[in-house]
């Protein structure tokens, strides 16, 4: 068995995996930024390296510092988390030449999945379906045509070597063909650093349905069910369920199945997931996640097993005790993120800063797995995952009504969350139904009822009141803080919250030159020169630390200039859009 682990993570993922660690005796190392000293994943760790640094590329994915704390550790083995370091083949081969293991699978089935063409080849070999398509790269629009005359229209342009939600296109008329490629050509090109783009029909209402694998190295892979993720907005997923409502069982099996076939098409070892397309009863091969996911925990709540635990075993050489009959799912489990963005008005701005309290929910069913706690405060420079309340109940009825009222139990204040746009979702007819899809939370859903919480009524009246300047993400703004005068601290009320001020959805006669807070790229440019628009209209939708971030006129008038264009890097202060 493994002796000791370095996680090389921070935040809920960081604690969960030190947590079941911890249960199998085996001893824990955590690494940390500046920012992280204090973090929670540092206080349950058993030993804590410093790796420096601030932001995510000075710290966490700094490779030197992560294996000078793996040599001055002594750890074994690393636990990668998701993200960071998780799908990082050069890592992974850089720690086991030093003879420790890493947890998760081997470099080579990360690489065969790591672009869409290649992963889509190996499904197809191993005679698993992705969605009717080339696979192969387009070398004119005159293809895209050919193959929307013969398979009909819409079509979907997708970059070869993307992920994730970016750089897809899609076609609805031949006319459009040309254009659309060029666009998702440069997108592909400045996401993802290469051009090359395919084609596949376009489906319109689609869910997102995943099937877990946990594969051993004695060539045993098995399939553990699936979880339905098409709650999502912008490609951020934001209820994730498992059964999948209305989901009949052959198909799930023969999902199941399939997940298999991809898996070991690979070579794949540890937890994975295989992500699929699903429409009218039939299921398309998406892609796979090769490495331990956010939502992991709703399969645990219905098989009973430890995910973290069989990773570590499987990576420590042991094979699995159980076969695929052995395999129960009992009952329903749903889990709802918890991240610190202010869901008003449906913008999901992100919400940096201290957690001021943090009252936790409980009671038969219940799962909470955070990363922070009150006094811990989220920063703008990592994903605002706070962390992920999750429920079991014997039906899926039960666990959206357990869900709701353990979300009502949960109480966080200082930073805005997505629990309110949780509480929608769970409550909407739709969801209730099980009729979503993955375009249902963007086209259907009405978050305007969310707004930015005013403070507490009598918690400002003991408190004297200051205004004084901070700077928000690189971004100077006057904020009201409401000071307790006998202990001369900020005591901090809703309204002394940067984020009332910080997204720039803030409405006024502000300056005519939209500006970004913070450094990412264009994703999106919502408005052209000549166009009127409102104040607190969002200009353009920035992509920074994984995040999508709506960037608002602060005044209303006319576009003059319209500066960037998608795909565009920018910094901090860049003057994005202006208005007159
Ligand atoms: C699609 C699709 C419809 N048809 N492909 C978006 C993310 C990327 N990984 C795949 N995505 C999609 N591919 C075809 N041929 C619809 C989506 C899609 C989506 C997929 C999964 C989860 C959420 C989504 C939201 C919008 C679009």
């Amino acid at each position: 068995m493994l002796q000791k682990v370095l996680v090389a993570n921070r935040g809920e993922i960081a604690v969960r995996v030190m947590r079941t660690c911890r249960e199998m005796g085996i001893a824990t190392v955590a690494v940390y930024s500046e920012l992280d000293r204090d973090a929670l994943h540092v206080r349950l760790a058993d030993e804590a390296y410093a790796l420096g640094g601030t932001t995510a590329a000075e710290s966490y994915l700094n490779t030197e510092a992560i294996l000078a704390a793996i040599e001055a550790s002594g750890a074994d083995a690393v636990h990668p988390g998701y993200g960071f370091f998780s799908e990082n083949t050069d890592f992974a081969r850089a720690i086991t030449s030093r003879g420790v293991t890493f947890i998760g699978p081997p470099p080579e089935a990360i690489e065969v999945m790591g672009d869409k063409i290649s992963s889509r080849i190996a499904a197809e070999r191993a005679g698993v379906a992705g969605v009717p398509g080339r696979s192969e790269t387009l070398a004119t629009s005159e293809e895209v045509v050919a193959f929307g005359n013969e398979f009909g229209w819409p079509v979907a342009i997708k970059a070869a070597y993307g992920g994730g939600g970016r750089g897809m296109k899609v076609v609805h008329a031949p006319e459009d063909a040309q254009a659309a490629l060029e666009s998702a050509q440069r997108e592909a090109q400045s996401y993802f650093g290469r051009p090359e783009c395919y084609v596949e029909r376009y489906l319109t209402w689609p869910r997102h349905i995943e099937m877990q694998v946990l594969a051993d190295t004695h060539g045993n892979t098995l399939w553990l069910g699936e979880r339905d993720c098409s709650a999502q907005r912008r490609h951020q997923k934001l209820v994730e369920e498992s059964p999948a409502a209305n989901f009949p069982d052959e198909v799930r099996v023969a999902m199941g199945e399939a997940a298999v076939k991809v898996s070991r098409a690979c070579g794949y070892v540890n937890a994975g997931t295989v992500e699929f397309l699903y429409q009218d009863g039939e299921f398309y091969f998406l892609e796979m996640n090769t490495r331990l996911q956010v939502e992991h925990p709703v399969t645990e709540l219905v098989t009973g097993l430890d995910l973290v635990e069989w990773q570590l075993r499987v990576a420590a050489g042991e094979a699995l005790t159980f076969g695929q009959s052995d395999i129960v799912r009992r009952g329903h489990a749903i889990e709802v993120r918890i991240n610190a963005e202010d869901a008003a008005g449906g913008r999901f701005s992100p919400s940096p800063g201290l957690i001021t309290r943090f009252e936790q929910p409980g009671g038969p069913g219940v799962r909470l797995d955070a990363g922070y706690g009150a006094g811990d405060a989220v920063s703008q420079y990592y994903d605002n995952l706070i962390g992920k309340l999750i429920v079991w109940a014997e039906d899926r009825e039960r666990a959206r009504r357990r869900l709701l009222r353990a979300i009502e139990e949960t109480v966080i204040e200082g930073v805005a969350t997505t629990l309110p746009a949780d509480t929608i979702i769970l409550s909407s007819e739709d969801f209730v139904k099980g009729t979503h899809s993955t375009k249902w939370v963007e086209e259907t859903l009405d978050f305007s009822s969310i707004t930015s919480a005013p403070p507490a009524l009598g918690e400002t009246d003991a408190r004297v009141r200051r205004d004084v300047t901070a700077e928000v993400n690189g971004r100077r703004v006057n904020v009201t803080l409401w000071v307790n005068p006998e202990e001369g601290t900020a005591a901090v009320s809703t309204a002394a919250k940067p984020r009332r001020q910080h997204h720039a959805g803030v409405v006024g006669s502000g300056s005519g030159n939209v500006t970004v807070p913070m450094q990412g790229t264009i994703v999106k440019v919502n408005v052209t020169v000549g166009q009127s628009v409102e104040a607190g209209e969002t200009v353009v939708i920035l992509e920074a630390m994984k995040m999508e971030n709506a960037v608002a006129a602060e005044r209303a008038g006319v576009v003059s200039a319209v500066r960037v264009t998608e795909g565009d890097s920018v910094a901090t202060g860049d003057v994005v859009v202006t208005i007159e």
